[in-house]
């Protein structure tokens, strides 16, 4: 079990010869501009104002590398979908992902956060049907659950799971306002890093 507390600023890259030397296990945290990516982490290392919360939207457009402990790394990457992005930062947005995602590799899976007012956009489905095609683990992280009732909430998971033809088991709700979800991110977080620190362990007993 990793220490989330423990979560402190690495980096900002926005180039692959930025990034740090692959060494350590990482989850990335993807989604769209606003949805609450900096915010969850913040929660998650229950410190305010680690990873910088925008005032306005796509302020984020680095890939910013934190640590937990000496053991592994959460990856809050740049967030997608807003309107109106010039043509050339798009371009350097896909250049970033691509660079990340498809050449990491430790990378051990992905939080993609959907605010649970919205159904998923086309980038999410988009996100997902990538991390599914490279047998990436993928959690879906409900954010802003503070902002509906309890009914609409259940119903909103349902209904996202469905539409992303998912279990609703694979979904998770969490208010970075009013913390609550941190233990479920903490478990499925663990879950990923442990499978990962346990085939360690397994390969060096047979060597
Ligand atoms: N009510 C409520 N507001 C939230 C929550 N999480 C984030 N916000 C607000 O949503 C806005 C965006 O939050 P960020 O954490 O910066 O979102 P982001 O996904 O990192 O945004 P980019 O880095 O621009 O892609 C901020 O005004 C936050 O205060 C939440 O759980 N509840
Ligand atoms: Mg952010």
């Amino acid at each position: 079990m990793l220490d989330y507390r423990k979560i402190a600023f690495l980096k900002s890259a926005t180039a692959a010869s930025h990034f740090p030397e692959a060494d350590l296990p990482e989850v990335a945290i993807v989604g769209r501009s606003n949805v609450g990516k900096s915010s969850l982490l913040n929660m998650l290392g229950d410190h305010k104002g680690m990873a910088r919360v925008s005032k306005t939207p796509g302020r984020t457009q680095l890939i910013n590398f934190f640590s937990v402990g000496d053991r592994a790394r959460i990856v809050d990457l740049p967030g997608y979908g807003y309107a109106d992005v010039p043509e050339n930062i798009q371009r350097t947005w896909d250049k970033m992902m691509h660079d990340y995602l498809a050449g990491r590799e430790l990378l051990l899976g992905l939080l993609l956060l959907i605010d649970i007012r919205r159904m998923p956009s086309e980038h999410d489905q988009m996100m997902l049907g990538w991390c599914l095609e490279r047998e990436l683990p993928v959690l879906i992280v409900l954010t802003k659950c503070d902002k509906v009732g309890r009914n609409e909430a259940f119903n909103q998971q349902h209904k996202i799971a469905k539409a992303l033809g998912i279990s609703p088991k694979q979904v998770i709700q969490t208010s970075a306002s009013k913390k609550t979800g941190i233990s479920e991110l903490r478990d499925s977080l663990d879950a990923l890093f442990d499978e990962y620190f346990d085939s360690l362990d397994d390969s060096s007993d047979e060597s």
